[in-house]
């Protein structure tokens, strides 16, 4: 099984065939400088990718996939908590990327976990092309957030990879003949595994707008677009943006659940029904509508082909499909992951005795087969402009600054990112909510950073001392 078919298969190429903000390359050119890194890297135990929107970028990830060496994207904004966690705990041994920035990264985090920068160098190229690893190998791995502790590594295997995109491709009519357009982070399933490797394995021209804005999708041309619902959200409210899609052939949804009402002034404003998909990093994505069937409203549709889904009740028992009655989401198929690395206690919470992944999700599925998420199991886990958050992560974040005593983080509705990172803090001492908000930004990602600080005297909790994170929600 080769997991980059396109780009190895000598398909059609052409100098734009990746154009990455604003920068090309053609698939020769790819491949050539790939086979370089390939070389350098063969044998580590992983490589990190600093996972800036560049053609270094997509080059560095290519170069480990071909050398069968894990990827582990780094957030190119992780402040040094995130980062050395992220390094550490992956054991990447390289870090490749943009030259100056790689090596300054590099240079910066020696102490806490100890990489050697690998600059790519595009000018480079080798014909010489390795073996393809197996299918069962590890792609990535990739990091996400639970409700506490800091972000766990997914394993995803190459076999999970190529499945997943053979189903979405099946799914969503994508060919060859597609410009698939998105301004998506490159450390995350969407942009990096369905934006990135999508292209690169259905063989369609690929433009990464740089950052998601709807000036920048609107100019790109495209036959598919792919976006999260803050991105969506901010086209429909971009008339002239809006309506520069309508030449388009789909527009797709997802990592958070896109609002109706989005919805229907996209169908108004491009005259096309977007496709909405859900998935996780764990399971990548495992239910859509579909190119060629119904696109409903609010609802995710069905299964993708191999995938199978279920619903549970808190007693065990299971759901009926009728539409209304709510219950766990358990999925299993071909896409799912391979285990977190290194934690055999989350391993074990997460998948049930006869081997379904639980999702967390909350869902209904229709008589028809149609699924709707309805919410998610846990407050701690929070989607911000369809970025996972953990509520833990953050905390911990902020009570690691020496005026604070005690803080709680909640998700609350945003019109905009869908849900907001809100912190109520106890302080110990003089501080404002712009300064703790800078220094999450700084130590973890940007993303995670609270848009909100509410600084009180006390946090309400219930008997157990747990906090009511409901209640501060009603506040
Ligand atoms: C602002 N900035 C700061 C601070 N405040 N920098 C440092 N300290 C601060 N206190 C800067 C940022 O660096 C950034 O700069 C700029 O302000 C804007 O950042 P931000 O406000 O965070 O941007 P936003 O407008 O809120 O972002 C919206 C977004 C983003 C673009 C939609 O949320 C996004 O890219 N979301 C995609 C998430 C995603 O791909 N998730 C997929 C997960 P500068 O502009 O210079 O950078 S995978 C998944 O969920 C599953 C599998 C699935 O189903 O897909
Ligand atoms: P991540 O860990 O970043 O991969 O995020 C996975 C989570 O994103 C899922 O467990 C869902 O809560 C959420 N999600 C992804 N797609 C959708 C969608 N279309 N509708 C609702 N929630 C979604």
């Amino acid at each position: 099984m080769n997991l980059l078919t396109a780009l190895q298969g000598g398909h059609g190429d052409a100098a734009d065939a990746l154009r990455i903000d604003g920068r090309t390359l053609s698939r020769e050119r790819l491949l050539g400088a790939a086979n370089t890194v390939a070389a350098r890297v063969a044998g580590a135990r992983a490589l990190a990718v600093l996972a800036r929107p560049s053609v270094e970028t997509v080059t560095a990830v290519v170069g480990g996939l071909l050398a069968g060496v894990p990827v582990v994207p780094l957030p190119p904004d992780a402040g040094p908590v995130e980062r050395s966690h992220i390094l550490r705990d992956s054991g990447a041994e390289l870090l490749a990327g943009e030259g100056p920035a790689v090596k300054e990264v590099a240079a910066e985090i020696i102490g806490a976990a100890t990489v050697d920068a690998l600059p790519v160098d595009l000018g480079e190229t080798s014909a010489e092309q390795p073996p393809e690893p197996a299918a069962e190998q590890a792609a990535f791995v990739l990091y996400t957030s639970g409700t506490t502790g800091p972000p766990k590594g997914v394993i995803l295997s190459r076999r999970a990879v190529a499945a997943d995109l053979d189903a979405l491709a099946e799914a969503w009519a994508w060919t060859a003949e597609d410009t698939l357009v998105h301004g998506l982070p490159l450390f995350h399933v969407h942009g990096l595994v369905l934006g990135v490797l999508g292209a690169l394995r259905t063989g369609c021209r690929l433009v990464h707008t740089g950052r998601p804005t709807p000036a920048a999708y609107a100019e790109a041309a495209g036959t598919l677009y792919f976006g999260v619902p803050t991105v969506w959200s901010r086209i429909a409210a971009d008339q002239p943006a809006a309506q520069a899609l309508s030449g388009a052939r789909l527009l797709v949804s997802g990592s958070a659940p896109l609002p109706v009402p989005v919805f229907e002034k996209l169908t108004t404003l491009t005259g096309h029904r977007p496709v909405e998909r859900y998935g996780m990093t764990e399971t990548l994505i495992t239910v859509s509508t579909r190119a060629a069937g119904e696109r409903r409203p609010g609802s995710v549709g069905l299964p993708l082909a191999g995938t199978e889904t279920r619903l549970i009740a808190e007693d065990g028992r299971p759901v009926p499909a009728d539409g209304e009655s709510v219950g766990d989401l358990q999925v299993r198929g071909p896409s799912m992951f391979d285990g977190y690395l290194g934690n055999p206690l989350a391993n074990a919470e997460a998948f049930t005795e006869d081997g379904w992944f639980r999702t967390g999700d909350v869902a209904t599925i229709g008589p028809d087969g149609f699924h709707r998420i309805v919410g998610r199991g846990s407050v701690d886990v929070i989607k911000s402009g369809g970025f996972k958050i953990g509520a833990g992560e953050v905390e911990a974040a902020l009570r690691d600054h020496p005026a604070v005593a005690d803080a709680a983080v909640v998700g609350a509705p945003d019109a905009d990112l869908g849900q907001a990172v809100v912190a109520f803090v106890i302080p110990d001492g003089p501080v404002t909510g712009d300064q703790l908000t800078d220094f999450v930004a700084q130590r973890l990602s940007v993303h995670k950073r609270p848009r909100k600080v509410v600084l009180v005297e006390e946090l309400p909790r219930n008997a157990m001392g747990k906090v009511l994170k409901k209640r501060l929600l009603e506040e």
